[in-house]
This record gives C-alpha cells, sequence and structure tokens, in this order.
C-alpha cells in the first residue's frame, strides 16, 4: 500500500486551490506533476553550479557535466540498457521520433518499403512515418483497432511482409490506456527481418521496461510524464544501429574534427546532441527516476490499478455513459463518452469543480475516427491520486449530465 498522504505532501502544486476548490488532478497522462525533490534539483543546479557541459574545466563545468552524465547513466538502469552510448537525449518523445524517421528512415526506406503502425497511434507517431513514406514512396500501413480497443497479435503478423522495415508501436496508448503486446510483436517483427521503435511516452511511467528483454531497435520516452521537467526525453537505440546512422542535427558537440572541407562526427552518444543541451531538466530528470525507483513502480501499478478498478466500477453505472477502451491489459486510464454530453462542457463544469481532466481527441484522430467520436474525457490517474478524488470525479460526472440535460 502507497501512503498516499505522505505521497501527496512531496508534490507541492497539489496544494493548490482551482477555483476555491482543491484542486484534483487526473490528467496525468499529458503531464505528471513534479516531486520536490526534481523542483529541488532544477533551483540547486541553477543556484549552484550553472554552466555549459563538456567543455570546460573549471569546477563548475565539471559538476555540471558529472551531473549530466549521471543522469544517463540512471536513464540506462531505468529502462534496462546494456550502455550509456545507447542513451540520446531529446526535447521528449516526439523529438525521439522524429530523429530516428530523419536518420534511419532517411537512409533506409526506399520506394516500395513498408512501415507498420497501429490505429491507437498518437499523431508523433503517425505523422513522421508519413512524412517518410511520402517522400520515399514506401506505404504506411495500420494495424486495425478492435471494439474493445485492442488488437490480436495475430491482426498485426498478417500485415507483415517481405517489404516490412520498420514496425512502429505504441506500448501503451495515451486515448484508451491499453498495454500493447510489444514483446511478442517485436519478436515477430524480427522474424520478418523488420526494426521496431516503441512508443513508450505512456507505458514508461507506469510499466518495468527493459529494452534488452524487449529487444526493441529503438524506445523512446518523455520526462515530463514521469514526474520530471519538461523539454528534456530519451530515444534508447542498440549501439550498432546508432552507430551506422547518419547524424541528425549538426552544430557544436556532435562533431570531432571540423575543416572547411570536411567534418568527421563525435562518438555515441554526442553524436546526436548538437548544441548545449537541456542540461538543468537532464539533471533533474535523474531526480524524477530515483524518486519512482525509490517507491517501486509494482507499489506505484498496484495503487493505480487500484484507481482504476475503482473508477471503471464507478462509472460504467453512470446511465448514458460509455467507456472507450475495454482491453484486458489497461493502464491506470479511464476515457468515456456521455450521452448528449459534449466533453468540452464537460470539461469546463468540471474545471469549475477544481477536477482537471482531458477532452478532445488526444492527438489520436483517426482512432477517434475509428470509434465515430469527436473525442472523449479522459482522465489518468498517477500516484498521488486518491478514491476520495475518484469520487469527486464521480460527483462530478453526475453534476455535469443534470446540468446539461
Ligand atoms: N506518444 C504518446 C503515446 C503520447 O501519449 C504522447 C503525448 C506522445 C507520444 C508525445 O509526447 P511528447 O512528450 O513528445 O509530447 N501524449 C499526450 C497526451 O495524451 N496528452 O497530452 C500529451
Amino acid at each position: 500500500m502507497l501512503m498516499t498522504d505522505s505521497i501527496r505532501q512531496q508534490f507541492p502544486i497539489l496544494e493548490r486551490m482551482v477555483k476555491g476548490k482543491p484542486l484534483v488532478y487526473l490528467d496525468n497522462a499529458a503531464t505528471s506533476q513534479k516531486p520536490q525533490v526534481v523542483i529541488d534539483a532544477l533551483t540547486d543546479y541553477y543556484s549552484r553550479y550553472n554552466a555549459n557541459i563538456h567543455r570546460g574545466i573549471h569546477t563548475l563545468a565539471e559538476e555540471a557535466t558529472m551531473a549530466y552524465e549521471a543522469t544517463r547513466a540512471t536513464v540506462k538502469d531505468f529502462i534496462g540498457a546494456e550502455t550509456t552510448e545507447e542513451i540520446i537525449f531529446t526535447r521528449g518523445t516526439t523529438e525521439g521520433i522524429n530523429l530516428v524517421a530523419y536518420t534511419w528512415g532517411r537512409k533506409h526506406i526506399n520506394a516500395g518499403d513498408e512501415i507498420i503502425i497501429s490505429g491507437m497511434e498518437h499523431h508523433s507517431n503517425i505523422v513522421p512515418w508519413q512524412i517518410l513514406c511520402q517522400e520515399k514512396q514506401a506505404l504506411l500501413k495500420v494495424i486495425p483497432v478492435n471494439d474493445a480497443g485492442a488488437f490480436a497479435l495475430e491482426d498485426f503478423t498478417a500485415l507483415l511482409s517481405p517489404r516490412t522495415k520498420l514496425v512502429s508501436i505504441v506500448q501503451v496508448s495515451n486515448a484508451l490506456g491499453t498495454v500493447n503486446p510489444v514483446k511478442e510483436m517485436i519478436a515477430a517483427a524480427h522474424q520478418a527481418g523488420a526494426l521496431v521503435l516503441v512508443d513508450g511516452a505512456q507505458s514508461a511511467v507506469h510499466l518495468d521496461i527493459n529494452v534488452q528483454d524487449l529487444d526493441c531497435d529503438f524506445f523512446a520516452f518523455s520526462g515530463h510524464k514521469v514526474y520530471g521537467p519538461t523539454g528534456i526525453g530519451v530515444l534508447y537505440g542498440k549501439k550498432d544501429l546508432l552507430e551506422e546512422m547518419p547524424v541528425f542535427q549538426g552544430g557544436g558537440e556532435m562533431i570531432k574534427e571540423v575543416s572547411f572541407e570536411q567534418t568527421t562526427f563525435n562518438e555515441l552518444p554526442y553524436k546526436y546532441e548538437a548544441g548545449t543541451p537541456n542540461i538543468a531538466d537532464t539533471i533533474a530528470l535523474k531526480a524524477a527516476l530515483d524518486y519512482i525507483s525509490s517507491i517501486g513502480k509494482p507499489a506505484i501499478r498496484a495503487h493505480e490499478n487500484e484507481l482504476l478498478e475503482y473508477a471503471t466500477a464507478q462509472l460504467e453505472n453512470i446511465p448514458g455513459l460509455r467507456i472507450i477502451g475495454k482491453a484486458a491489459h489497461k493502464v491506470s486510464l479511464v476515457s468515456f463518452v456521455i450521452d448528449g454530453v459534449h466533453p468540452q462542457d464537460a470539461a469546463i463544469i468540471l474545471d469549475n469543480l477544481g477536477i482537471a481532466v482531458r477532452t478532445g481527441h488526444h492527438c489520436t484522430q483517426p482512432l477517434m475516427k475509428r470509434f465515430g467520436i469527436p473525442g472523449t474525457i479522459r482522465a489518468s490517474f498517477a500516484l498521488y491520486n486518491t478514491k476520495a478524488e475518484v469520487d469527486a470525479l464521480v460527483t462530478g460526472i453526475l453534476k455535469t449530465i443534470k446540468m446539461l440535460s
């Protein structure tokens, strides 16, 4: 059992009042709140050892470099990578996916090749591949999503062909909460000769991640969804792939030697980190990952799953409310629509009650189209949420229905 009271005290924002009511923050899939240790790591860096990294040999530069690289080592352990050379810092999941599309993709995708994604992808795992496929006359194939908001492994393997070069798949759907069988998918894709990128934006905070066990070729996630800062993310890539891929952005840091005639590039991981990186947020990401590890993902998961079950049972009892996404394996996220209630109207009423939920298409427009809806109301739970907050949501929904009907 998590000690929610003491956990909540570590998140200063949870003391906030919104519209005269205590904040009930249920938009964790968009971004999670930050514990004091993360906020402290940011202010500590700026107030004690702000300096550029990898260049100066003065004390501050050395301290900043050490802290920055310490995060890389922590990330390596957090996702079970083999070496820190495989950990590339990015701005977030979106940039990680784009990095692969613009480097590996531009080199390896040719006319007639096929890339497979699923029908539940976030736009950031659709658009980069669409752009690439259009440029290269390649084909983007989509795994169909069933009424429960999932797909069977066979629906995926049926799409694999000798032309499949890449499978780019979300591990956990941000709109439905569905957990996809990525390990089995990776094995099947490899057998067909394709590489696999896993979008871990939603999974990294809930599931135990071991990229070596998964055997994925790339894995991308965002710091701000794992209780860390915005503006920092991670792209994991297998070393041999990262070594042979072309560079992404050119500039300082990513070079070995530059002349006007020719440039040689730096070794991994610096080859993909051009310019002064996001030092402060990278350093604070370590505090966030250490925070998660200190509590333990299994304990966090048990708490979140309890909230999910509790919320699902209550919401299902509300007449006219329909849950979208009823896969057998889900994370702590519930998406729903209500007869006669536009999600946006519900969000405004709930906000007046201090309740923060996400409404709309959740950057998954093709998925919304599949379900024939403009969007959903989404409540997503984190380790600091409570059953009392679920009760507040349910009461708020009942009030919303009364007001709008
Ligand atoms: N992939 C998935 C599955 C996501 O949920 C998100 C963000 C991204 C990629 C992009 O991550 P970013 O950090 O680069 O923006 N998802 C959401 C969401 O559900 N609500 O706001 C952002």
